[in-house]
């Protein structure tokens, strides 16, 4: 039996479709074959009707332009289960090692394919070892540069491992969670782990649950789509592997136990250790099962009771890293984080004037309706010709565009601004006369990642001193997963924001969460707000607020913390104050 309840999005398709076709291309299949999957996938990419919705809706996905019959059977297959033959064939030939190096920032189905048919490379560690002898730097279209990242991006996985993204593990535990409450309408299901405690990666998922019929979830789970490998299957504990990698762990407690053993499973390991202590020295003893006093159960349905046992205030999973958490609730000292409700306006977005996908009108409605009341477009500056930036004249036509839509809103603002380019000697690269007439000024480094770290921060730190500046844009330039921070001293910039009054973004991009919550905190304690804005490219992108209020909160953010909590006027009121 398959639960055939999950569902599955373009998106999903277009990246099975990529999967395929980087796979074909290292299977030296027909060229013609490669391309017709590539503009497969971006056809479903930029599809605006979900292909679920219109098969359910009776229509033919062959109405579709590129799609033809064989494609339109795929993506019903795809929709239902999530792969297709064709990828589980291709999967079967083709190493697991070698799909792996696809993985690896730089490398392309080309290289892979030269690295895998003439080196006859097949894991990371042949490939490392390849890398090392000076294997690869002889092969055509790689040179020393190719190998030198290949061994970097190799210790980068290795120190990393198999971790993923928050935000890629969400629809998964949406999906596994809606597969059990299908099951088993009855049962109380929460997720654990990492992920509770939103950390920027997780390393694989933890779902708890209470219920009558543990063995109709247990079946449930271990049969979903999506399961490639069974790892456990037990009345208390089941273990399974997806196709995507991704491990998923399922715990059925008591009732009696639920809030003990979310306590356990959120984590973190270290915070535990130090709580269970606590408890050690009250003369208790802390499980999954409950705190207990002797033999007798004193506190365990509930988190709550569980903390209030141990005369603590409850901890929020964000703040659960023994990182003095448990002193603070102790004292009833630990701070009201912020929450995604407080968030005014969204303070970093990019339109079609340069590499977002949506017009400044489109963005501002789409800011509206997340309940917002302003909007800064930021696109990108003259020096980034890549992303078609703006400069002085396209800047000071956009601000008379935006002055005309502003006139036919009138409960929400547009307010004009522009990620200008953090120059190479610090200054900026938009003239002072224009910044000096834009609501806000966000500055970004985007070039020269390499410097010394004394010269990126005394870089970064000149760009700071410009009048006009407000923000920090995605201030260490890290890519989670990919591109580690460039090397900048994150502290001697925050003392020197402290200085200048001026902020520093929390960019929400999922794949960024730049600044770190260590700095976030930091950065609070010396009085220094930080901008928590999603960089958004696209309308649906607004989404991503919630990653960096995750992200803000274990930063210990609180409400008063964060810019974007102010209202308009006391925004602008900050920033006339920036200008001095
Ligand atoms: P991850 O999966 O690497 O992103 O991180 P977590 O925190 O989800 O870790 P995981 O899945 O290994 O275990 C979930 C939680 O269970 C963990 O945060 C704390 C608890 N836990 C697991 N093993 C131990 C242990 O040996 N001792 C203690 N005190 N807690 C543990
Ligand atoms: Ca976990
Ligand atoms: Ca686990
Ligand atoms: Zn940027």
């Amino acid at each position: 039996m398959t639960a055939n309840i999950v569902s599955y999005s373009n998106k999903d398709v277009a990246t099975v479709f990529d999967a395929i076709a980087d796979l074909l291309e290292i299977d030296d299949a027909n060229p013609f074959r490669v391309r017709a999957y590539r503009n497969a996938s971006r056809t479903m990419e930029n599809l605006d009707d979900e292909a679920l919705s219109m098969i359910e809706q009776g229509r033919d996905l062959t109405e579709v332009p590129g799609i033809g019959k064989e494609l339109a059977a795929k993506i019903e297959t795809i929709v239902a289960t999530g792969t297709v033959k064709a990828l589980e064939e291709l999967q079967q030939k083709i190493p697991a090692g070698v799909v792996e190096m696809l993985r690896l920032p730089g490398l392309g189905p080309k290289k892979v394919k030269t690295l895998y048919q003439d080196l006859g490379v097949t894991s990371l560690e042949q490939l490392d070892a390849a890398a090392a002898e000076g294997k690869v730097q002889a092969l055509p279209g790689m040179g020393a540069r190719t190998e030198e990242q290949i061994r970097k991006a190799v210790a980068a996985r290795v120190a990393t491992g198999d971790r993923i993204l928050r935000a890629e593990a969400t629809p998964t535990v949406e999906r596994v969670l809606d597969v059990l409450k299908q099951a088993e309408p009855r049962a109380k299901l929460t997720v654990a782990g990492s992920y509770r405690r939103s950390r920027d990666t997780v390393g694989d998922l933890d779902i708890l649950a209470v219920s009558k019929k543990p063995e109709t979830l247990m079946d449930a789970f271990v049969a979903m789509d999506g399961v490639a490998d069974v790892q456990a299957h037990g009345s208390t504990k089941s273990s399974v592997r997806l196709n995507a990698g991704l491990q998923v762990d399922l715990r059925v407690v008591a009732r009696a136990s639920f809030g003990a053993a979310l306590h356990y499973f959120t984590g973190s390991q270290a915070h535990n250790v130090a709580v269970r202590r606590r408890a050690q020295k009250m003369g208790l003893k802390l499980n999954e099962y409950g705190l207990y006093r002797g033999e007798k159960q004193v506190a365990g349905a509930t988190e709550i009771d569980v903390f209030e046992a141990l005369e603590l205030t409850y901890v929020e999973p964000e703040l659960r890293e023994d990182a003095g958490e448990i002193d603070q609730a102790e004292e009833g000292g630990l701070p009201k984080l912020v929450a995604q409700k407080d968030i005014k306006g969204d303070l970093h977005a990019h339109s079609t004037a340069s590499d977002g996908r949506n017009s400044i009108r489109e963005m501002a409605t789409a800011a509206r309706e997340q309940g917002y009341t302003y909007l800064a477009m930021t696109d990108h500056s003259k020096r980034l010709t890549v992303a078609n930036g703006l400069d002085e004249g396209r800047i000071e036509a956009q601000m008379e565009e935006i002055d005309a839509i502003n006139a036919t809103l009138d409960d929400f603002t547009i307010l004009k601004g522009i990620e200008t380019d953090i120059m190479d000697d610090g200054s900026l690269d938009i003239s002072d006369d224009v910044l000096s007439r834009l609501d806000i000024v966000v500055a970004s480094v985007h070039h020269r990642f390499k410097l010394s770290r004394e010269e990126q921060t005394e870089r970064v730190m000149r760009a700071m001193d410009n009048p006009y500046f407000n923000v920090l844009g995605h201030p260490t330039g890290r890519i989670l997963l990919e591109r580690e921070p460039y090397e900048i001293d994150i502290p001697r910039i925050i003392a020197h924001a402290a200085e200048r009054g001026c902020c520093l973004e929390l960019n929400a991009n999922p794949l960024r969460l730049d600044l770190h919550e260590k700095y976030c905190r930091q950065a609070m304690e010396q009085g220094v707000l930080i901008s928590v804005n999603t960089d958004a490219h696209s309308t649906q992108q607004f989404d991503n607020m919630v990653h960096g209020i995750g992200q803000a909160r274990r930063g210990w953010l609180e409400k008063k913390h964060v810019l974007n909590t102010r209202s308009l006027p006391q925004l602008r009121k900050l920033f006339k104050a920036m200008r001095g």
